[in-house]
């Protein structure tokens, strides 16, 4: 691979933000602390939670770096950065989530497998980049497309880190062309996070960025893309990251039976809490963040503080002194709202938030009737333990 190699050990990994809370070292994966995560709109770099299946790649020379683009198109090409920048350039604020999200809660029902998140699997990013439907033009491919002449219909992202999960192959992941190709779905080959060069955890020098939809679709360290007439068949798009029913398990798994999870379902959780508190009687602030998939708005955010016999509305917004409409020009569409309410606490109880989105699509009540063996997508209603003290703290 010319300029940028995957290594096999973790000794070259790049430091991180000392708060972060360390779910697995090799490969490393961690996710900011509740409060942090929502202290702002857009989430600092260093807070964004990290993702990684195997060691950080690294570039021994960005003027080497180059993405090969073939498979079934008439002019398979090699893009270096400058031939990517040399694209109009654009910036997109997107929420990425990781569909074991919220995970740790799922495995309370019945055990599964997979990293034990918290509830702060996620960001809020302005990802700056060029689109991909541009990128695929300079190969002959139109706006637009959802077949090639020559029948590629998928466009599969190839990377260089070596996964453990791949047999040490690199981690992979395709998109359909038509959502590719179309400018509105503001798919990125971004170089940017946040105004700044995307460092080494998130992708650098070039990720894709594939907004809606859940976050192990948006494969960073690119290093090819191929347009094929199937589905990529690596393991995180054939073997993982599919929704199974609860009756599923390990002895009785189909993976074929499933397709691959693409957008989020609706989501939200309350993260000026933790999972049990001690609070004084009176006022207590709920806040936290809520999201959907497929550029689908925030209707409302509901909480209750009596476990879902009542409910109250939360206030939602997105940028400073904007007021935020669910569709509206002035939202952006792909990233998440965040909520809050004060609400008077005058016992202990139970804390519950519950979001809506454009399409009415609402959380589940139980994380019972969505548990499923991998842990993914755990949307049930966000639930956290307040109890009063009237002791003086
Ligand atoms: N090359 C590569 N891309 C990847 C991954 C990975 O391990 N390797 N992890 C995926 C998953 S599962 C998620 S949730 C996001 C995490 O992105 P982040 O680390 O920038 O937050 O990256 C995705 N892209
Ligand atoms: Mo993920």
């Amino acid at each position: 691979m010319p300029g940028i190699r995957g290594p096999s050990d973790y000794s070259l990994d790049p430091p991180r933000h000392p708060s972060l809370s360390v779910n697995s070292k090799e490969p490393y994966n961690a996710e900011p602390r509740r409060s942090d995560l929502v202290s702002s709109y857009i989430t600092p770099v260093h807070f964004f939670y990290k993702r990684n299946h195997g060691p950080v790649p690294l570039v021994d020379d960005i003027h080497c770096y180059h993405v090969t683009v073939d498979g079934l198109i008439d002019f398979p090409r090699k893009l270096f950065m400058t031939d990517i920048r040399m694209l109009p350039k654009y910036t997109v604020a997107a929420t990425l989530q990781c569909a074991g999200n919220r995970r740790t809660t799922m495995s309370k029902v019945r055990t599964v497998r997979g990293v034990g998140w918290d509830i702060s699997a996620l960001g809020n990013a302005v990802w700056g980049g060029a689109k991909l439907a541009d990128v695929l033009e300079l190969v002959g491919i139109p706006k637009l497309t959802s077949s090639t002449r020559l029948g590629g219909m998928h466009v599969e992202f190839v990377s260089i880190d070596k996964c453990k999960e791949e047999k040490g192959g690199p981690y992979k992941s395709s998109i359909p062309l038509s959502q590719a190709t179309n400018p509105d779905a503001d798919v990125l080959l971004a170089y940017e996070m946040n105004g700044e060069v995307l460092n080494r955890d998130h992708g650098y020098p070039l990720r894709v960025v594939v907004p809606g939809v859940i976050g192990a679709r948006s494969v960073k360290w690119l290093d090819s893309i191929s347009i094929n007439s199937e589905a990529c068949q690596g393991f995180f798009m054939q073997k993982d990251y599919k929704m199974f029913p609860p009756t599923v398990n390990w002895d009785n798994i189909d993976w074929s039976t499933r397709r691959p999870q693409m957008d989020f379902p609706v989501q939200c959780a309350i993260c000026s809490l933790e999972d049990v508190n001690t609070v004084q009687p009176g006022k207590v602030k709920v806040s936290g963040y809520a999201a959907s998939g497929g550029g689908r708005g925030i209707e409302r955010v509901d909480i209750s503080i009596d476990g879902g016999k009542t409910w109250v509305e939360a206030k939602r917004h997105q940028k400073p002194g904007i007021e935020y409409v669910a569709d509206g020009f002035d939202s952006d569409k792909w990233a998440w709202v965040l909520f809050e309410a004060d609400v008077d606490i005058p016992h202990n109880t139970e804390i519950v938030a519950k979001a809506v989105d454009i399409a009415g699509n609402v959380q589940p009540e139980n994380v019972e009737t969505i548990w499923n063996l991998r842990g993914i997508l755990n949307t049930s209603w966000h639930r956290v333990q307040v109890n009063v003290s009237h002791s003086k703290m």
